[in-house]
């Protein structure tokens, strides 16, 4: 069994909570695309976790492997590594695996991207991990893979190759070239290269070749639909393929193998970054979103942007990735909200629609028509059962499935992992 959990918004849908929770069920959970852009949280009794590059399977002790479609910042994933070792998580090459394939984000990927963003007059709001640049030098190949680092010969005849250039760009974009990449830190990057060797894999065969023994894996998306690089709000998007399809891309999986995918829809929509967000909020609605659902980047500590649930982005959403099943997260943040609202459709130029327009500039000009629901006033995060949901709350959940004709099967009323109802 091969399932796959895509952000069905513009990511922070509660995929980590979601992830560890299913994780159980599941042999492997295995990230496909993305870097250490991504922030997954994962809430256990008092502690949290917030993964960057490791899938969020690992804290149940489920087998994580990270895809060759990643890009890897080695760094990030040591201090991941080590957070984990330190507080008392497994980690072995048993239980986790990372494919030689996956790029490397590199320290002047990194320096570009800080740079890129200062120097651009409509700025993207990238998280500055140097995802952008690490991706395009895979697709213009000029990356350095995790592999090559296992080889001092090989990663020294590359960096040669490619350093020069790198270091014209720096300076043309405003940077110091000099102090980009010291020999210190090459040869730190080399040692949690070795490091990094006992971990090596090739994922797609063990995916493979387990799907083959009747195993069953969850592949873990990050960010969320509408910052596909190709099907998102361009240019306000990351530089991956986030949707549903890009498990079997960045996996090495064929498309037959995918048994289902879940999408993952927030109560309301948020938005970290640039980019259109036609029902986003700046009175106190807005607020009360940013403040009871802590709406802040997990990566960034950036305040994310707040707005009503919006069903004409949700229905394009279930066209991207061919979703089976809905998980509703963060519903407890709407308590206390007398009137829910809900955009149905848009006007566009005095026209109403109910789907997204294709280009961005064109859903930047959609004013949001918005349905009713009454609120309710009582708190939901100790609620286990569907029928004890208040009346409000199970309308909405059930306007959602009539709009999208699929299933809701999980309902999230707070970050823990008992906080959520399985609907039957
Ligand atoms: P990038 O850095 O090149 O991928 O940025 C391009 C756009 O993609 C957005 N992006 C994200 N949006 C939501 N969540 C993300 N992860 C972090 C989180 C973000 C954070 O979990 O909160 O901490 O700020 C994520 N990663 C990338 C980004 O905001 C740009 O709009
Ligand atoms: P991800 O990127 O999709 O994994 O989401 P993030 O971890 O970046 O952001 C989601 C935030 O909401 C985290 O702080 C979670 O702990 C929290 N969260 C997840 N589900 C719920 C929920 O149902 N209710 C509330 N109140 N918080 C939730
Ligand atoms: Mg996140």
């Amino acid at each position: 069994m091969f399932t796959v959990i895509t952000g069905a918004q513009f990511g922070d849908e509660g995929k980590g909570k979601i992830v560890d929770l299913l994780a159980e069920e599941y042999d492997i959970v295995a990230r496909f695309q993305g870097g250490d852009n991504a922030g997954h949280t994962v809430v256990i009794g008092e502690e949290t976790y917030k993964l960057h590059q490791i899938p969020s399977g690992i804290l149940v002790g489920t087998t994580a492997l990270i895809g060759p479609g990643v890009v890897l910042n080695p760094f990030t994933l040591t201090d991941e590594l080590n957070m984990l070792k330190d507080r008392g998580i497994s980690v072995t090459p048993e239980t986790f695996g990372i494919d030689a394939k996956a790029s490397i984000i590199m320290p002047y990927h990194i320096a570009m991207d800080a740079l890129g963003e200062v120097s651009r007059k409509d700025k993207i709001g990238t998280t500055k991990k140097g995802i952008a640049y690490a991706y395009a030098d895979r697709v213009l190949r000029n990356e350095i893979r995790l592999g090559d680092l296992f080889d001092e010969d090989r990663f020294y005849e590359k960096i040669d190759r490619l350093l020069p250039a790198k270091k014209e760009t720096i300076a043309k974009l405003g940077g110091n070239p000099y102090d980009l990449f010291p020999d210190e830190e090459i040869k730190n990057l080399l040692k949690i290269g070795r490091e990094l060797e006992d971990y090596s894999v090739d994922v797609s065969y063990e995916i493979n070749n387990s799907l083959r023994a009747g195993k069953k894996v969850l592949a873990e998306g990050a960010q969320g639909t509408f910052l596909d690089v190709v099907h998102g709000t361009q240019k306000y998007v990351t530089s991956s393929s986030t949707i549903a399809g890009s498990a079997c891309t960045g996996l090495g999986v064929g498309p037959s193998q995918v048994t289902k995918t879940i999408g993952l829809v927030k109560a309301y929509i948020t938005r970290v970054g640039n980019g259109p967000l036609p029902t986003e909020l700046d009175d106190e609605v807005g607020q009360h979103l940013v403040d009871v659902g802590h709406e802040f980047g997990t990566t960034t500590g950036r305040k994310r942007r707040c707005g009503w649930i919006d069903m004409p982005l949700l229905k394009k959403s279930i066209n991207l990735n061919g979703y089976t099943e809905l998980v509703l997260t963060k519903l407890d943040v709407l308590t206390g909200l007398e009137t829910i609202k809900m955009c149905v459709a848009y006007e566009l130029d005095g026209e109403r629609i109910d789907y997204p327009p294709l280009m961005t500039e064109d859903m930047e000009r959609c004013v949001p028509v918005y349905g009713d629901n009454s609120g309710w006033d009582e708190p939901i995060g100790h609620i286990r059962n569907y029928s004890e949901l208040p009346e409000g709350a199970r309308d909405f959940i059930e306007y959602i499935e009539k709009i999208c004709r699929i299933p809701v099967s999980y309902v999230s009323v707070g970050p823990e992992r008992d906080q959520t109802i399985k609907v039957d």
